[in-house]
């Protein structure tokens, strides 16, 4: 294992400030705000956080960059999101190894986060030729009626520790080809990738000609956001994160009349059925529950088993579970990196205990790894199987902790599947296709995403990404999910010499 300790931490720091530079991104100044990585838990860099007039100044900027950039063709923009997505080609390797140091996750789980940036660039540019309205039949003689889809404003875009550089992508490649400006607010946990994404996309504008201010960074904390949040001039606030965030959110933008998008937490569940394949369903929980340290909105969180095939399953995910090797994500071979901070390992810990109270039986993992120092936070993913779906169970913790839960009819399953506040993503496991179109039927799971035999977490991006209940309601990423960034107008033409009223009224 690599020496994490003393020199080591020199080391990444000197490392972010050289990929930093690779990625053509000027150092920042020193400041209040501190980069970490989890991997030591050590400062990377520090920097300043973005002062209130600098925001106010930024949201200006986007504002007036959007005059022009509303009335440039739609394909034309796309020529943007082009040139982000070769750089991001040339770039994804740097790009992914910043994403490990700031964020924590493993080399690969990284690359697949700048693949997903590169996918959703290419679903942009595509759609920028297909910003589609309908046109409808007049009900009067001489008229035409159809819908025209316009830019809509300055896109607030407020992104989460986890997935720093993928979510941003999935609303800003979306936000350009339809015409508006971004400002971003990354997380404070995760300064240094946004300042990478924000060189990279102001380069592509320089190169292809575009303005550069159609995208503005702010950095910082709540206030920050709240500054974002609270401006008139944002159209609409894209937010990702926690529920206790989106809480906040929501309701501010609304007093304002302006536009939301949320993406909150996620409490996802599993339901494996007596014909499931117990080998593919037992590979894709182990990704879904441990994969990114759970650390996922979409990880798997509750496993809902049939009592038939409770028992081999479990011996299939314990020994998985004891085979999977815990440590720095810089090292082949590690399939479960840090958590990203002190917090989310208290957050584990205190669920624990409270399904330990609460009759849970811990069947494997839930330690804590040393020999990484004491501000890094390395823990064995964990199995508790509980006795019932209490409360700690029907609470996101954003750490790798699988609850099981046995029943014994399907309807029962679904009952106890769909009994959480939240609804972003759920999986069913069998080979019964009467489950598995219940599954996903009106009356089945009640979650934005609904699998067969695939686990919760690893959407593509070419589906709506979003979830119901308190995930908040928004879409993001594929499929029609573009309309959050534009305004509708209806327009109704008469190109007659008659002027017939809707409705048959005469009015003369
Ligand atoms: C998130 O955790 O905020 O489906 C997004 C997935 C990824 C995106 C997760 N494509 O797991």
């Amino acid at each position: 294992m690599t020496d994490v300790l003393g020199t080591h931490t020199t080391e990444l720091s000197g490392r972010a400030a050289q990929l930093l530079r690779d990625l053509g991104a000027d150092l920042p100044t020193p400041g209040a705000l501190t980069a970490r990585t989890p991997i030591t838990g050590e400062p990377l860099l520090t920097l300043a956080a973005t002062e209130a007039d600098a925001v106010d100044a930024a949201i200006d900027r986007a504002a007036t960059a959007f005059r022009s950039w509303r009335v440039v063709p739609a394909p034309a923009r796309a020529a943007l999101v082009r040139r982000l997505a070769e750089l991001l080609v040339a770039h994804r390797r740097e790009l992914a190894e910043l994403v490990t140091l700031e964020a924590g996750k493993i080399r690969a789980e990284a690359l697949g986060e700048v693949q997903e940036m590169i996918d959703v660039c290419e679903f942009a540019i595509g759609l920028s030729r297909q910003l589609y309205g309908y046109t409808m039949p007049s009900e009067r003689p001489g008229h035409r009626l159809m819908e025209t889809w316009h830019p809509l404003g300055v896109v607030g875009v407020i992104s989460a520790f986890n997935f720093p550089v993928a979510v941003w992508s999935w609303n800003t490649a979306l936000a350009l080809v339809c015409g508006d400006t971004v400002v971003w607010k990354p997380s404070d946990t995760t300064p240094l990738t946004a300042l990478a994404c924000h060189a990279l996309l102001r380069r592509a504008a320089v190169e292809v000609g575009a303005d550069p201010e159609v995208h503005q960074l702010i950095q910082g904390g709540s206030e920050v956001g709240a500054r974002l949040v609270d401006d008139e001039r944002v159209a609409l606030v894209s937010a990702t994160g926690s529920v206790r965030m989106g809480r906040i959110v929501g309701p501010r933008v609304a007093a304002r009349f302006g536009r939301c998008l949320l993406e909150l937490g996620g409490n996802n569940g599993a339901v494996v059925t007596p014909s499931a394949d117990l080998e593919l369903a037992s590979r894709a929980i182990v990704f879904a529950a441990a994969g990114t340290a759970g650390q996922r909105c979409t990880s798997l969180r509750r496993l809902i088993v049939h009592s038939e095939v409770a028992a081999p399953l479990l011996q299939r995910l314990t020994k998985a579970y004891r085979q999977l090797r815990v440590g720095n994500p810089l090292d082949d071979g590690v399939l479960v990196g840090p958590l990203i901070n002190e917090r989310g390992y208290g957050a584990m810990r205190s669920a624990l205990d409270r399904a330990l109270a609460d009759g849970g039986e811990l069947l494997c993992g839930g330690e804590r790894v040393d020999g990484f120092g004491t501000d890094a936070h390395y823990v064995t993913p964990a199995i508790v199987r509980m006795p019932a779906q209490t409360e700690v169970v029907r609470e996101e913790t954003f750490a790798p902790i699988l609850y099981v839960l046995e029943y014994q009819d399907f309807d029962t399953a679904i009952a106890l599947h769909n009994a959480v506040p939240q609804g972003l993503s759920s999986a069913v496991f069998t080979r019964d296709q009467r489950e598995a179109e219940r599954f996903l039927a009106a009356d089945g799971s009640d979650c934005g995403i609904a699998n067969v035999n695939i686990g919760t977490s690893g959407a593509e991006i070419g589906g709506a990404f979003g979830g119901e209940k308190q995930t908040g309601g928004g879409r993001e990423s594929g499929s029609d999910s573009w309309k959050a960034y534009m305004r509708r107008a209806t327009n109704t033409v008469n190109y007659s010499t008659q002027l017939p009223l809707a409705q048959g009224i005469k009015f003369e």
